[in-house]
């Protein structure tokens, strides 16, 4: 039996992250201010190296920042390439709130938010910038995007500190009492990536979508491909038709494998879905994604059933 409230997130810091929102859920609030709450975490969190502040930098040393939010009515916000904030969802946020756009990108993001109270920091910690400048020694753009593998070989699914491949966007989505659905997702996208890159995780449609009558679903791994296949829009559109949570998101990785198989083999890229009745489940191409889901019950982390390799 589904258990609603409930807020799912990506990744083992998605614990700490759900915790959070569980904070403004248990007390009556809404999904929305919820999913912002609860990624505020990892965004400040100097050890986890893909989001936020301590995020590994592109090519040219740059920490850029990819997010997006989406409420229960549809409304949704989202930044790309926003450097020098602590926290781009809740400038997303603000884009959907006071603004009649969508999304706002690079400097013109930046000036948004520092017109609106947001305040400058420097996002490259020492670590990061270590890093890179190694990094930089053969500049080689070759993620290694299913490193988790071997992580998760081991018996216990810990990471390796200070990795500089793991991939840990978090995707987070929720349900409220009053059974609404919001997400968010924020990320500083791929390690190394040519300065402009934008990836999938600001998209709405690709990183993220929310229709409050049916559900929601996000996406971690390698951008370009949940792009090509509107992997969280498609994910959503497959539940209205009946399809499970983790059939939906099988159903989204098969895209991107038969499309592209050879890219597939080495890649990866996990959905993860929570429906309107608050059933949930995930489904990546490789072993290793896994996910938090908190409820009254619990705050446990999961790994899917089951990966296509
Ligand atoms: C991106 N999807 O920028 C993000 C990266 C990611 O876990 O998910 N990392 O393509």
């Amino acid at each position: 039996e589904p258990v609603k409230p409930i807020v799912i997130s990506t990744w083992d810091f998605g614990i700490a992250a759900n915790q959070a929102a569980w904070k403004v859920i248990s007390a009556g609030g809404r999904a929305l201010d919820a999913v912002e709450q609860g990624v505020h975490v990892p965004e400040a969190d100097p050890k986890n190296q893909s989001v936020g502040y301590g995020g590994l930098p592109d090519r040219d040393g740059h920490v850029t920042l990819d997010a997006c939010i989406m409420d229960d009515l549809g409304n949704c916000g989202a930044v790309a390439g926003l450097e020098h904030i602590m926290h781009p969802i809740s400038v997303a946020r603000m884009v959907m709130e006071k603004t009649p756009h969508v999304m706002l990108v690079g400097d013109g993001a930046l000036q948004f938010a520092l017109e609106n109270g947001f305040k400058k920091v420097n996002l490259l910690t020492k670590e990061s910038e270590k890093a890179w400048k190694e990094w930089l020694k053969t500049a080689k753009y070759a993620p290694v995007m299913n490193i988790e593998n071997k992580l998760y070989d081991k018996a216990a699914p810990t990471r390796l500190p200070g990795n500089q491949y793991n991939h840990d966007t978090i995707g987070m989505l929720a349900i409220d009492a009053k059974g609404n659905i919001s997400g968010a997702c924020t990320t500083s996208g791929m390690a190394y990536k040519l300065h402009g890159r934008v990836g999938d995780s600001p998209i709405i449609g690709a990183g993220l979508f929310v229709d409050n009558e049916v559900g929601g679903a996000t996406s971690t791994g390698v951008g370009e491909e949940v792009i090509r296949n509107v992997g969280s829009f498609l994910v959503v559109e497959l539940m209205r038709q009946g399809y499970t949570p983790e059939a939906a998101c099988k159903e989204a990785v098969m895209r991107i494998i038969k499309k592209k198989p050879d890219i597939a083999k080495n890649i990866q890229v996990g959905f993860l879905a929570l429906n309107k009745k608050g059933e949930y489940g995930a489904y990546a191409i490789q072993k290793g994604f896994s996910y938090a889901v908190c409820d009254q019950n619990k705050n446990d982390l999961l790994i899917p059933g089951k990966s296509y390799y």
